[in-house]
């Protein structure tokens, strides 16, 4: 028995999804609301102490991490690989996930959190932001937190963002160079680690600012789009309304996040 602790819209567990339906696994989901801090409860926090989701319940056996998590999948259930088997290809597929986990997800943090989960925490109560603030143990989190809380899009972060984001899409256009899919040529974890970070800037509304000048991306993206895996785990797994709310949040900071990615790009070049 799979169970996946899981909140609706998180872009981590969405990466479990899509391996899970790419393997034609059944599971079960366990919802976690991170906007009222049940990540911090002593009995999540005893599955996944480091208070966040995705966690994994693999007959009674905890996986934590998504990247980590993918990767058991694929070991546990084999068919179809989505860890290519040249070892030399194992470590690129790897290099995306680094990305992901150093880079991008911070960068998607600060994007979403700009555009609309500031807007949730400025609707809790004081208790419940300051339990928020406080109960991130990492000391670098909170501040990036707090800071995006605070400044918006302003946020030093949201800069530092647009730029993981640009090197992200750069490397993306170039690789793609070689075949259809990012690594070897065959679908992998390093697609399916980098779809729903693709996938929300497309629903905060910011994807064309990225997508401008790269169309092999942009083929990558329709691509995905039209995978079964990626349609059950992400469109089919988010309301008409959360659809409604990313593209109306995002749409407000879109001309201020064109600009600072200007910023950051006449800042790389000078
Ligand atoms: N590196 C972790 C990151 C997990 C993570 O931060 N998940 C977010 C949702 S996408 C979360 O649970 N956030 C709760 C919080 O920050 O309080 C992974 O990939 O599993």
């Amino acid at each position: 028995m799979l169970k996946v602790y899981s909140y609706h819209n998180s872009i981590c567990t969405q990466k479990v999804f899509i391996t899970l339906a790419e393997k034609g696994i059944e599971y079960s989901t366990q919802n976690i609301d991170l906007f009222k801090n049940e990540q911090f409860t002593p009995e999540y926090l005893k599955i996944n102490p480091k208070g966040v989701v995705p966690a994994l319940d693999h007959d009674g056996r905890i996986v934590i991490e998504s990247s980590l998590i993918c990767e058991y999948l694929d070991e546990v259930f084999p068919t179809p690989a989505l860890v290519p088997a040249d070892p030399y290809l194992r470590a690129k597929m790897r290099l995306w996930s680094k990305m992901v986990d150093e880079m991008l997800f911070e960068a998607t943090r600060e994007l979403s959190f700009s555009a609309m989960f500031r807007q949730k925490m400025r609707d809790m109560t004081e208790e419940q932001r300051q339990g928020r603030f406080i109960n991130v143990g990492d000391p670098i989190k909170r501040a990036r937190l707090i800071s995006t809380y605070e400044e918006g899009v302003e946020s030093p972060y949201v800069l530092q963002g647009i730029g993981a984001f640009e090197m992200a899409f750069e490397k993306m256009e170039k690789d793609l160079a070689q075949a259809e899919w990012l690594v070897g040529g065959a679908l992998s974890l390093a697609d399916i680690n980098m779809m729903p970070f693709v996938a929300r800037l497309y629903y905060i509304d910011l994807l064309d600012v990225w997508l401008q000048g790269r169309p092999r991306v942009a083929e990558w993206w329709a691509r995905v789009q039209a995978l079964p895996s990626y349609r059950a785990s992400v469109p089919d797994k988010t309301s008409a309304e959360q659809v409604e709310q990313m593209r109306l949040h995002g749409s407000r900071i879109h001309l201020r996040v064109g600009q600072r990615r200007a910023e950051y790009l006449r800042q790389r070049a000078a």
